[in-house]
């Protein structure tokens, strides 16, 4: 499993290549979502998740930054999500109803985009259970139009959704705001690049920290990272977080908090460019490790 041996065919087609898993021991249950309906510029999010999903069955299962193999921890891959291309509002629908279904059975859902819209269902969705948590965005934009193109459920609106199911959020990374939003926007939850480059990545993950409840949700659109290293999306931005600054900060919100969810979104897979998926990739393994690798102990 995991790491290819050469004798054999391809790891099987999990996340990580894991082998087959027992869905009921599972801690995590891995959701693809290749849905990309609603894009203003550069279409194939929908390509994303099976970027991901092959670049990581190749993996080395053993992570020196974590210094162990999550191959125990029961992540569970599955089946894509169909699209409902009828109307964003019923993906949406969808992907909540999905991920209601993963939360009742007590699985951590790791959604792989699939284009942003889909961080809105499963918002909607810990927030139905009941849920008390906050929700932590990575993205160069803050996504908080309240509509765009007659819509309120599309890309450029997801932030405003979300905080209509969750009063405690927090933005970071963001180098593009809309002047409306950027009038009534909360400052102390918002970390733009100026606030993070040049400051020490410790006092970073204080303020994040800080500002979060004890459970969070995790949405990470790649555009948050600089296009150097993730250049595979739809619309990139300069001036963006080094994969370093990126995994230290999530390592640091795991070292405090519980994973309610996670998202990791808007991967639009270059022909020929294979780094970013695999960047995506090792990113989830990361983040799963940061928060989870510790019950392995
Ligand atoms: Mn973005």
């Amino acid at each position: 499993m995991g790491y290819m041996n050469p004798l054999n065919a391809m790891p099987k087609y999990n996340l990580f290549g894991l082998d087959d898993q027992d869905y009921k021991k599972a801690r995590v249950a891995v959701l693809p979502i290749p849905y990309d309906a609603t894009l203003t510029y550069k279409t194939g999010s929908r390509e994303g998740p099976r970027a991901i999903i092959n670049a990581s069955r190749t993996m080395e299962l053993y992570s020196y930054e974590l210094g162990r193999d999550l191959s125990k921890l029961g992540v569970y891959t599955m089946d894509e999500l169909e699209p409902d291309y009828s109307s964003p509002e019923n993906m949406v629908k969808r992907v909540k109803k999905e991920v209601g279904v993963l939360l009742d059975d007590k699985k951590i859902p790791l959604i792989l985009g699939g284009e942003h819209t889909v961080t809105v269902g499963a918002v909607q969705a810990l927030q139905e259970k009941g849920r008390e948590f906050s929700v932590i965005q990575f993205d160069a934009h803050t996504d908080s139009r309240d509509e765009l193109n007659n819509s309120k459920y599309m890309h450029a609106t997801v932030m405003s959704r979300v905080m209509e199911a969750c009063d405690s959020y927090l933005h970071v990374g963001i180098r593009n705001i809309d002047e409306a939003y950027s009038k009534k926007m909360k400052r102390e939850r918002v970390l733009f690049m100026s606030d993070i480059h040049g400051k020490d990545v410790l006092d970073i993950i204080d303020r994040i920290n800080d500002a979060t409840l004890q459970n969070v949700y995790i949405t990470i659109d790649l555009d948050v990272l600089d296009p150097s290293e993730m250049p595979s999306v739809g619309t990139p931005e300069p001036d963006g977080l080094r994969f370093g600054e990126l995994a230290a900060m999530l390592k640091g919100i795991g070292e405090k908090k519980q994973l309610a969810g996670l998202d990791i979104v808007e991967l639009s897979p270059i022909a020929g460019l294979h780094a970013p998926d695999f960047l995506a990739a090792k990113l989830a393994y990361l983040t799963l490790g940061y928060f989870l690798g510790k019950e392995l102990d």
